[in-house]
C-alpha cells in the first residue's frame, strides 16, 4: 500500500485539497467555494459584503469563522463520499492558509476541539462559544490605517529595538514595515475597540495553524502552533532576535505577557511533526491513524514550497497585483518589500541549504493595468496589444502607468510617459507605444527591485512566471529580455478523479502537499534531506517541473541592460512628481 499525501489551501475564496502519490503525481484535486458552496455565510469573493451585521466596522473585510469550519465539514464529505479518495493511505497532511488572516478562539476552546465526537460534523459542535470572534480578518482589510501609525511611532520611539538609518525600526525588527493586513495591527485595533472579546480569548491562530488544529481534533486535540514563516506576517515576530518582540506584542496587546499566551509558540523547523490526525478524522473519514499532521504555512510560502526556486532564481506571479518572490540568504529589511523567513529552511543548516529568507515585492498595478493599456491603446485585443509588444523590443521611451497608489515605489500615482530622449511627454507620436512602455516598464520595475537585494554576485539565472499574464508569450519575452533570463513555466499538474483528464493544480495545495511529503520522508529516514533534494528525489529526473517559455534575446536583452540607469531615473522623476 503505497503513501498519500494530502495538502489543503484555506484561500479567500475556497477550501482546497490535493492528493498526490509518493512520486508527486498529481491524482486530484477538489474544492469548497464559499460563495457557491455555502451561499447560507452570505460572502461575496468569500468575504462579507459591507455593512454585514457580523462585521465590527462597516468597511471592513472579513469572512465568518463557521463558513471556514462547516467548509471543513463539507471537503472531507466530498473527498469520501463524492470522489473516494483511497483516504487509508494518506501518509501525511500539510496546509497553506491566506496569511495575516486571524482566527480568535474563546477559552475552553481546546477542550472544545478535544470533546468533538466523529458522528457529528465540526461546525455543529464547534459553535459560536469556540470563537471570541465571529470574523476572520482578511487580508484585503484596510481599516486599520491609524493602527499601523501607531505601530510604526511606538516602534521607532523604542530604544533598543534594531533600527538604521533608513529601516524604521519595525521594518527592521519584522521584515516589513506595518501594513493594515498584517495580524499586529489587526489585533491592536480589535483589542482596543473590543475588550471584553480580546480578554474572554484563549489563542490567537492564523488560517495556517487553524487548519492545522481543526485536523487534529479528537480526543489527542491541540490548538496548533504558528508556523515560522507565517509568523513572519504578524509584524510582531523579531527576525533579529528569532522571538516575539516584547516591546511590540506590550503595545499591541496591552501587555506583552498575556498576547504571547494568546500567540502561543512558534515552531521553529518546519520538519516538526504536529501530531497525527484526530480521532474525528480517524473515525469518521477512516483516515489512518498513523497519518501524520505537518505545520501549515502561509499561501505565498506554500507557493515558493511549490515552485522551489533556488538562489538567483525568482517566481514572478502576474496578477490582479504583481508580486515578487524571491529566495535570500541575507536578512536585508528595507521598507518597500517584505523578508519572511524562508518556509523550508531549517535551523543550523548547512550554509549551501536552503537560504533562510525569500523577499516578497507586491506592485498593486498589475493586470488591472495591462487591461487597461489593452482597453486603451490595442483596440480591446490580446492579439493587437501582443503584436504592439513585438513591434517595439526595445525601449523607445517609457512610461509609468500607477493607475491605483501603488507599493512599489509607495503611493506612486498617475501617468508618466517620457520619450526615447528621456523627456517627459503627454503622449507617445504612436499610441500604441504605451502598450510596450507599461509591460516593459512592470519588467524594468522587477530588474530593478531584484538586482538591488542580489548584488553583483548573484547574476538571476531563471524566473518562473504564474497567473494569468504568464500564458501571454508576448509578455513573456519581454520578461525575458529585460531581466535577462529565462522564463520558465511550471508544470504544476495532475490528473482529475473525475474526469480523467490532465489539469492544472493549484500551486498552494501541492505546495502543502510538497511539505507533507518532506515531513514524512524526514520521519522515516535517519538523516533528513534538505526539502529541494526531498522533491527533485520523489518526481524523479522524467518529470520535468517546468518549461522554458522565453530566452533573451541577446541584442534587446542588452539594450535594456544599458537602459537601467536612465529608467531608475525616470522612475524616481515621475514619482516625485505625483498625479
Ligand atoms: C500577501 C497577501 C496575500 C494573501 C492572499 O501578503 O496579503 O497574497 O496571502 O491570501
Amino acid at each position: 500500500m503505497t503513501a498519500l499525501f494530502v495538502g489543503l489551501d484555506l484561500s479567500t475564496q475556497a477550501l482546497k485539497a490535493s492528493l498526490l502519490d509518493a512520486d508527486l503525481r498529481g491524482l486530484d484535486e477538489v474544492q469548497v467555494r464559499f460563495d457557491a458552496d455555502l451561499p447560507q455565510h452570505g460572502t461575496h469573493g468569500g468575504v462579507l459584503p459591507s455593512h454585514h451585521p457580523l462585521l465590527d466596522e462597516p468597511e471592513a473585510a472579513a469572512a465568518p469563522v463557521h463558513m471556514y469550519v462547516e467548509a471543513m465539514d463539507m471537503l472531507w464529505d466530498r473527498i469520501t463520499s463524492e470522489r473516494k479518495w483511497p483516504v487509508e493511505r494518506i501518509a501525511a497532511i500539510s496546509a497553506a492558509g491566506q496569511q495575516h488572516a486571524s482566527v480568535y478562539w474563546a477559552r475552553g476552546a481546546q477542550d472544545a476541539l478535544r470533546s468533538v465526537q466523529s458522528t457529528q460534523p465540526l461546525h455543529t459542535q464547534l459553535g459560536p462559544q469556540t470563537f471570541s470572534r465571529c470574523i476572520v480578518p482578511n487580508w484585503q482589510d484596510a481599516t486599520t490605517l491609524d493602527e499601523c501609525e501607531q505601530l510604526m511611532q511606538h516602534a521607532d520611539a523604542t530604544p533598543h529595538l534594531a533600527r538604521t538609518h533608513t529601516t524604521p525600526a519595525l521594518c527592521e525588527t519584522t521584515g516589513s514595515i506595518a501594513h493594515t493586513r498584517f495580524t499586529g495591527a489587526q489585533i491592536l485595533r480589535w483589542r482596543t475597540r473590543k475588550p471584553e472579546q480580546y480578554q474572554s480569548t484563549e489563542r490567537i491562530t492564523l488560517v495556517s495553524n487553524f487548519v492545522t488544529s481543526l485536523l487534529l481534533a479528537g480526543s489527542e486535540a491541540k490548538i496548533a502552533p504558528l508556523d515560522l514563516s507565517d509568523a513572519c506576517g504578524m509584524n510582531m515576530w523579531d527576525m533579529t532576535q528569532h522571538r516575539w518582540s516584547d516591546p511590540i506584542l506590550a503595545f499591541v496587546g496591552g501587555d506583552a505577557e498575556s498576547l504571547a499566551a494568546k500567540l502561543g509558540h512558534v515552531v521553529v523547523d518546519p520538519r516538526e511533526p504536529m501530531g497525527h490526525v484526530g480521532t474525528w478524522l480517524q473515525e469518521r473519514y477512516r483516515l489512518p491513524p498513523s497519518c501524520i499532521v505537518c505545520q501549515a504555512t502561509g499561501d505565498n510560502p506554500a507557493t515558493l514550497q511549490c515552485l522551489t526556486p533556488r538562489l538567483g532564481e525568482a517566481v514572478v506571479s502576474l496578477g490582479t497585483s504583481d508580486t515578487v518572490l524571491l529566495p535570500s540568504r541575507v536578512y536585508a529589511p528595507h521598507p518597500q518589500y517584505h523578508v519572511f523567513a524562508h518556509p523550508a529552511s531549517t535551523p543550523n543548516a548547512a550554509p549551501d541549504a536552503t537560504p533562510p529568507y525569500f523577499l516578497m515585492f507586491v506592485y498593486k498595478n498589475g493586470s488591472l493595468a495591462r487591461e487597461w493599456a489593452r482597453d486603451t491603446y490595442a483596440a480591446g485585443t490580446w492579439a493587437r496589444f501582443d503584436a504592439a509588444l513585438e513591434a517595439a523590443p526595445e525601449p523607445r521611451g517609457t512610461g509609468f502607468y500607477w493607475l491605483r497608489p501603488e507599493i512599489l515605489p509607495w503611493d506612486a500615482r498617475g501617468v508618466h510617459r517620457f520619450d526615447e530622449g528621456g523627456k517627459r511627454i503627454d503622449e507617445f507620436a504612436d499610441a500604441t507605444l504605451n502598450v510596450p512602455a507599461m509591460v516593459q516598464s512592470q519588467a524594468m520595475a522587477f530588474k530593478t527591485r531584484i538586482a538591488q537585494v542580489l548584488g553583483t554576485q548573484i547574476p538571476l539565472s531563471r524566473v518562473y512566471v504564474v497567473g494569468g499574464a504568464a500564458e501571454n508569450r508576448s509578455v513573456c519575452q519581454v520578461l525575458a529580455n529585460v531581466l535577462g533570463c529565462e522564463i520558465a513555466r511550471p508544470l504544476i499538474s495532475g490528473r482529475s478523479a473525475e474526469t480523467g483528464e490532465r489539469v492544472p493544480y493549484n500551486f498552494c495545495s501541492v505546495g502543502a502537499a510538497f511539505r507533507a511529503r518532506w515531513v514524512w520522508q524526514c520521519v522515516q529516514d535517519d538523516h533528513t534531506p534538505s526539502f529541494e533534494k526531498c522533491i527533485a528525489d520523489a518526481r524523479g529526473a522524467a518529470s520535468d517541473a517546468y518549461e522554458v517559455v522565453a530566452q533573451p534575446n541577446p541584442t534587446h536583452a542588452h539594450a535594456f541592460a544599458t537602459y537601467v540607469d536612465t529608467w531608475k531615473a525616470l522612475e524616481h522623476e515621475a514619482h516625485a512628481a505625483k498625479a
